[in-house]
């Protein structure tokens, strides 16, 4: 159906004949001169047609053309400084090949702007939007890295179950479904799982796979479905151990947008650095006292709330670390320093306000586990599957888990995490 895409027609092909297949972004009727700007996948090419020199057929099939059609064209290549591109396609042969109604749902030209629940709505089109593409092939492309990093560094991917029993993130934001004749969880993390697979002796594994909370709040930066990264290693001394892979992953996650992106990053207008490594770290006391110094509200023992974050945030440009959070505040599989148990080899990495990911090292002593469990009011029994596993030899281990949107969200500078997911799941919407 095509010879070229749109965005490769250039000055090189000058007098030959090429075909190409997309969307009708623009019809333009100068009563003796026509234009169809199309698009496809890679960029816009005009099309003009002269009354004198194009034939009838395509003359009225280009009067009878509605905006989003789907459509081939082929002709001649010709210079124009004018056009886009500086190259037109003079057409010979012009098919439409699926006609599109009218109204549209939104514009794609984005003249006319539209809010992000239209836009929602009628996804199929808004990704249509050269910046609403470049969006996800940035996300793809962190994707990519995340996968190629653990690969590469000898880590084995897993597949743990979506379907689960037993809560891993605390009870409260669980979706419950019937299974047969129970009920079961949609599962929130792989965490369980993961850490099952350092007792089974896989040492580093990884994992991409969606994960479900039922969180009732409706923020910009929550989802109730959540493209999850995780990673998992054992045999390790501390919890910087897990965090310098956090690094790297991290790392080449923005270099190879960066690399590999240039043209997403171009549409977006993005001001896109690669963070430099090491990443800063600063303890879970040490910003409680640079919060205290800007006199805003805070407590050792809560969590940050978003003004602290984004003051927080202010002071570095670059991905960092938080380290060393109270135990209470974390999950119960955090373990607590031995010299100090109140605090937990546990962090989070940041970027601005955003959080990125957060880790730890876990406890691996299973009567050590068994406390942990009962301090967070959890049932042991209902753990008794994973608790097994820590009772014939676990290793030292921790990870990590990275929301795939939170790192696009903060790549393209989104306003909303929604804007980064193709159909999000969240309180009001589950369709399309
Ligand atoms: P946590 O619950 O902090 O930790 O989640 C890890 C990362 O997942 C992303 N994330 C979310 N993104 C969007 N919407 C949400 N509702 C949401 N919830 C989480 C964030 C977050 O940093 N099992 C641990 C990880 C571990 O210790 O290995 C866990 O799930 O990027």
């Amino acid at each position: 159906m095509r010879t070229h895409y749109a965005g490769t027609v250039d000055k090189s092909l000058q007098g030959k004949d090429v075909t190409c297949a997309g969307w009708v972004h623009e019809i333009r009727d100068l009563g003796k001169l026509k234009f169809l700007i199309l698009r496809d996948l890679s960029g816009k090419i005009q099309v003009t047609a002269k009354k004198e020199t194009t034939t009838e057929d395509v003359l009225s099939l280009l009067d009878s053309l509605s905006r989003e059609s789907v459509v081939s064209v082929s002709g001649e290549v010709t210079l124009n400084d004018r056009a886009p591109g500086g190259v037109e396609l003079i057409p010979k042969k012009l098919t439409v090949i699926a006609p599109s109604k009218s109204p549209l749902p939104l514009d794609p030209t984005e003249k006319v702007p539209a809010d992000l629940d239209t836009r929602l709505n009628s996804r199929f089109m808004d990704v249509r939007k050269p910046k609403v593409s470049a969006v996800f092939k940035i996300r793809a492309k962190v994707q990519e890295a995340f996968r190629e990093y653990f690969l590469k560094n000898d880590f084995t991917e897993i597949n743990p179950p979506s379907i689960i029993a037993a809560a891993s993130e605390g009870g409260t934001d669980l979706f419950a479904i019937t299974y047969f004749e129970r009920e079961a969880y949609l599962c929130q993390s792989p965490q369980l799982y993961k850490q099952m697979m350092m007792a089974a002796g896989l040492d580093k594994v990884f994992i991409t796979m969606p994960i479900f909370r039922a969180e009732l709040h409706n923020t910009t930066k929550h989802l109730n479905e959540v493209f999850m990264l995780d990673a998992e290693m054992a045999f390790i001394e501390d919890e910087t151990d897990v965090m310098k892979h956090l690094e790297g992953v991290t790392h080449l996650m923005y270099d190879k947008v960066y690399k590999e992106c240039k043209d997403e990053i171009g549409v977006l207008g993005l001001d896109f650095k690669v963070p430099k490594i090491p990443f800063k770290s600063i303890t879970y006391d040490e910003a409680v006292e640079t919060l205290k110094k800007k006199d805003l509200p805070v407590k050792w023992g809560e969590d940050f709330g978003s003004e602290a974050l984004k003051a927080l945030g202010e002071q570095f440009k670059d991905p960092y670390f938080i380290t060393r959070w109270p135990t209470e505040i974390r999950a119960f599989y955090s373990r607590p320093l031995d010299d100090d148990p109140k605090r937990c080899g546990s962090f989070d990495l940041m970027v601005g306000d955003i959080e990125l990911s957060s880790g730890a090292q876990r406890i691996h002593d299973p009567k050590q586990l068994v406390e942990a469990l009962k301090r967070k009011k959890l049932n042991p029994a209902n753990f008794e599957f994973y608790l097994k596993s820590f009772e014939y030899g676990m290793p030292p281990h921790g990870g990590f888990g990275m929301g795939a949107e939170r790192i696009t969200e903060a790549m393209c500078e989104l306003k909303n995490i929604r804007e980064c997911v193709l159909f999000p799941r969240d309180r009001n919407r589950l369709t399309p």
